[in-house]
Formats: C-alpha cells, structure tokens, sequence
C-alpha cells in the first residue's frame, strides 16, 4: 500500500484504504475505543482504533502507546463531522515504529523557558513547524525574486579580520595564534564581487556579541544581504520594497495552511510599495511629539522604534541619519555632509528596523577620510580601500534580517521563535 500523507487524507473520499507513518500527538481512551491524534509534516489526523475493529494486539498497542511515539497505520478513511477536519481514519491495524521510553516532556502549561531548554523537542509542535515552513517559503520567494532581478548569489568567508559594524559586537576566536572574528555582515566582499558580477546576494549567518537581551536581538541570526553597481539611494530603496513585498506575497500565497494554523492575518497589500520615505530630522520630530526626545547623533534603539513605528501602516524608510550614528563606510550627503546617504527600512505597529543599507563611500580618499576619523587603523582595511582605486563606482547594497521579518509578519512576542534553534546571550543550547 502506498504511503499517503495526513494533508492527502483529508481531501480523501469515504471508504479509501490508506497507510500512514507518523507520531502520536495525543491519545485518549474510553473503554474499548482508542482515539489517537497522528501527526506528519502535513497536519494532524484523528485515528479511532476500535476494539474488534482491529486485532487484539493493534488495540494492546494503541491503549499503551506512548504520546511522540512513531506509529505506521493502516485504516479507512471517514468522513466525520465530529472529528478535527471533518475527517477520521478507522483503524485496521496499527505498529509500533519507535516507542516513546519516557512521558513526553513537553505539556500544556509548561513555561516557555522550559521549551526553549527542550527546543529539539519543541519543534514537533505545529505550531513551530508552521513557523518553519514560513521561513523557508520567505527565504525561497526572496530567492526567486533578486535572481529574476538578475543578482547572482554568493558565498562569502564567516572568519574575518576587521569589523564592518563597530568593534562593540564582535565576537572574537583565536585562529592558530592570530585573533580572528565571526563576520557581522558580509558587505565588504560583496562590494568586492560588484566589479565583476554587478548585482550580488548572499544569505548566511550573521553574528553579533550583543548583551542587548531585547526582542529583537540574536547573537547569530541569517542575514540577506545584497550590493549593486551604479545604484544610488534611491535606487536601493525602489529594490528593498519590491523585495519585500515579493517575500509577503510569497508566504501569503504560499503558506495559507501555516498563517491558519498561527492565526495570522497576512495581508499582502500592506506590504505593497511605494513605502513613506522620512529622514532622520523628522523621524526626531514624530518621536518628540510622542514625548520621546531623542539627541540629534544618536541611533535608534528598541524603544523609539517602537513608538515611531507605530505611527505607520506599512513598512517605511528612514533616511539620513547623522554620520555619528552610522558605520564609516555610508557615503555622506553632498548637500549636508552631516548626515548619510543611507537607510533603515522600519516595520510598523512596534516592529521597528528590519533592513539597514545605503549607498557606500566610492572616493578613496573620502573613506579613508571617514577611517581615519573614526579612530580606525587604515592597514586593517587596506583591501577595502583598494577596491575604491581601480575603477570605482557609485554603489549601494542592504541587510534584511530573516527572523526579524519572520517575527514581524507573524506578529511572534520573540524573535527566538522565528529560529530553529536560536542563539541569545542567554542561549547557547540546544
Ligand atoms: O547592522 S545592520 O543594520 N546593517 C548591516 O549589517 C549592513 N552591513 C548590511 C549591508 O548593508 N549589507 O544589520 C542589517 C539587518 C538589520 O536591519 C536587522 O534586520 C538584522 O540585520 N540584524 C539583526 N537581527 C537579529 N539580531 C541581531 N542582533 C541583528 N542585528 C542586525
């Protein structure tokens, strides 16, 4: 018999004959029935295991079958009203693949510490295996679009040897005597493959030694960053909102199934571009007239975000940040050297930062400059500073954060929900 899926069963007529494989999510006895709740990776399946209905042995089996117990089923396919989906399978017979040794541990009412101490267990739930299947469909809608864009993808190195967002977040490792770092972002070397192939991403992990323990914050998170030639500002934003509103369509139509099983209401058209564009000065202004008052040169944190976020329906982008709020590398505003030609892409209704980018400093002697005044040592960014002698251009790139998006989209009260298993100051195992 062929093996069928619980999603295929439940499209199934009266009367199939089917084989499924699968876990036990739950079991209930009453008397001389058994109702055993089968799951797969397609959904969950209501079983009832009758006695007389099956041999005796397959009934033993099913009262003593423990909860996360791998089971192979064979029954007939019922319509139902009474049972979850509408539909049940009446058991005719049922093994016992891999027993469970010990209760299950994860219950109802267990603290959500508790699961994360048991994330390898935690992610049977359906729950996180929507979550799951979000993300990959996010990550595949993001991929299709930029290589219809015609970026090409690259790998680049995680071992690195000079910072590219503030010596503050790096986690430092020894690499055979030399010290060496965990890349924070993989800019730099995309800025390097600009020269050949143009239009480049990558999708890796990025890491930052961040004792923030906010919402928001991982210590090793996946980062998809992107670099182009001959693009500017402007251009930069035009490619982040299409991008984003091309990954919201891809989990709205593709994951209907997952958004019902979270209880999300996913509407794409909130995602649709053109996105508001404000500059830092005026995002200062809406955050003053919240009552927060923040001093000109300082970045953003958590909270301001928060509250400036919620002033708006769709994603927006901040532009123009002062320079002391920034990494060296944003190319400065001709028309105000004070501030940057670079942009923050901010989700709304208390999300906050989900992209940062801009457009880069292509004058040598403007980053070195900027190096310098930052208190940099040039030599650490001697291949950095060469790209800009042969033949440099105007050019642009961006970071989105994946499981900040993800918890943005699915409204998740932490970002570590979006991780399989996430990494925080507070965590490091599983
Ligand atoms: O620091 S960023 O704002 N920008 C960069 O790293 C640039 N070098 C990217 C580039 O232009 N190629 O980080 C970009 C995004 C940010 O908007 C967040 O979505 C995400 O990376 N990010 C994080 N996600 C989770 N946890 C932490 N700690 C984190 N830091 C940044």
């Amino acid at each position: 018999m062929k093996k069928v899926f619980v999603e295929d069963v439940l499209g199934m007529g009266e009367g199939s004959e089917v084989e499924l494989l699968g876990w036990v999510r739950s079991r209930r006895v009453h008397g001389g029935l058994v109702f055993i709740d089968l799951r797969d990776s397609t959904g969950v399946l209501q079983v009832a295991v009758k006695r007389g209905v099956v041999d005796d042995e397959s009934f033993e089996r099913a009262r003593e079958v423990g909860r996360e117990a791998a089971v192979k089923v064979r029954g007939v396919v019922r319509k139902d009203p009474r049972a979850p989906g509408g539909v049940e399978l009446q058991c005719r017979s049922l093994e016992v693949v891999g027993d469970s040794l010990d209760e299950f541990p994860i219950r109802k009412g267990v603290g959500v510490r508790f699961l994360f101490d048991h994330r390898h267990l935690h992610l049977r739930s359906p729950k996180v295996t929507a979550i799951m299947r979000v993300r990959a469909r996010l990550v595949e809608s993001a991929r299709r679009w930029l290589r219809e864009q015609g970026f090409t993808e690259i790998h680049c190195p995680t071992f690195i040897t000079a910072a590219v967002e503030g010596g503050a977040t790096l986690f430092k490792l020894d690499y055979f005597g030399k010290t060496a770092y965990l890349t924070q972002s993989v800019q730099f070397y995309q800025e390097a493959a600009i020269y050949s192939l143009e239009k480049v991403y990558s999708l890796q992990p990025s890491f930052r030694a961040e004792m923030s323990r906010t919402r928001r914050h991982l210590t090793e998170f996946w980062h998809l960053e992107a670099e182009m030639a001959y693009a500017e500002l402007e251009d930069l934003m035009e490619v982040v909102e299409n991008l984003v509103h091309a990954m919201v369509r891809g989990v709205h139509e593709g994951c209907q199934r997952e958004l019902r099983v979270l209880g999300v209401e996913l509407d794409p058209s909130m995602a649709e571009p053109p996105y508001p564009r404000i500059k830092y000065s005026e995002a200062l202004q809406i955050l003053s007239n919240k009552g927060v008052e923040v001093s000109w040169g300082d970045d953003f944190g958590a909270d301001e975000e928060r509250v400036l976020s919620k002033e708006f329906e769709k994603p927006f982008f901040v532009t123009h940040y002062p320079k002391e709020a920034k990494a060296f590398y944003h190319m400065l505003d001709p028309e105000d050297p004070s501030v940057c030609r670079n942009t923050d892409l901010l989700a709304p209704g208390g999300y906050g930062e989900i992209v940062g980018g801009g457009q880069r400093i292509h004058d040598y002697h403007q980053l070195l400059k900027r190096i310098e005044e930052e208190g940099l040592d040039p030599k650490d960014y001697e291949w950095y500073l060469d790209l800009r002698k042969y033949g440099s251009v105007p050019h642009s790139g961006f970071g989105l954060g994946i499981e900040r998006t993800i918890w943005w989209l699915l409204k998740l009260p932490h970002i570590r929900h979006a991780a399989l298993f996430p990494r925080t100051p507070a965590r490091l195992y599983p």
